[in-house]
């Protein structure tokens, strides 16, 4: 059993980016019994659900002529165009049903807000609109956070460096993970991990 100060963030394991979903990533489905596995080795457990409403601005439906996976410009800066996904109390914003870590002690939503993008469980997209998961975590003593979920390379990816930065001691099991994979996200993942000294198991 791993430490008292030791917490599993669980990212994102929804429906829609499982196969067969709006945003599915390849392989999505397969950890969802490593992570009920390895939940059973924490004490305590956090969840997040990607909870955004319909007609939110990430999606590329809200951008005239523009397509899934293409780059727009916001006023926060780059951000890329998904497919409609996880809307707000929908089957595809829902958690696998496979998913069992009855034990999970809080479940964070995060771009509930229409103009603005979340891929971190920390912080929304522009770096500085906190979800309150980092005051949460310190508050309760956690000093350490280990990052599992869906996806490797993007809300994985962006709550470990997140987690980092705020000073806990971060690792990401990659088994754990599936990515999506965009022009070699998954690979500029890996090497922003190493060169921020996150352990990625
Ligand atoms: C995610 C893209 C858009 C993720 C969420 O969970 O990695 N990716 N929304
Ligand atoms: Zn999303």
């Amino acid at each position: 059993m791993r430490k008292e100060t030791d917490v599993l963030l669980v990212i994102d394991v929804q429906n829609d980016f499982c196969p067969g979903g709006r945003l599915a990533v390849p392989g999505g489905d397969e950890i969802v019994h490593i992570a009920n596995r390895l939940a059973h080795g924490f004490q305590h457990v956090v969840l997040t659900q990607d909870w955004h409403p319909a007609g939110h601005s990430s999606f590329a439906t809200s951008h005239a002529g523009k397509s899934p996976f293409e780059m727009v410009t916001m006023d926060y800066g780059p951000q890329t165009l998904w497919p409609d996904h996880c809307i707000q109390n929908t089957p595809g914003a829902a958690f696998h049903k496979d998913l069992d870590i009855p034990h999970a002690e809080l479940i964070i939503r995060k771009g509930f807000r229409k103009g603005i993008d979340s891929y971190s469980a920390f912080f929304e997209n522009d770096h500085k609109t906190p979800t309150g998961l980092g005051g949460y975590l310190k508050e309760r003593g956690f000093t350490h956070v280990t990052c599992i979920g869906l996806a490797f390379d993007y809300c994985v990816r962006y709550s470990a460096e997140d987690a980092r930065e705020l000073g806990f001691d971060t690792d990401v099991i990659e088994a754990a993970c599936r990515a999506i994979d965009l022009d070699g996200s998954a690979d500029a993942t890996r090497t922003s991990f190493a060169e921020r000294g996150i352990v990625l198991a």
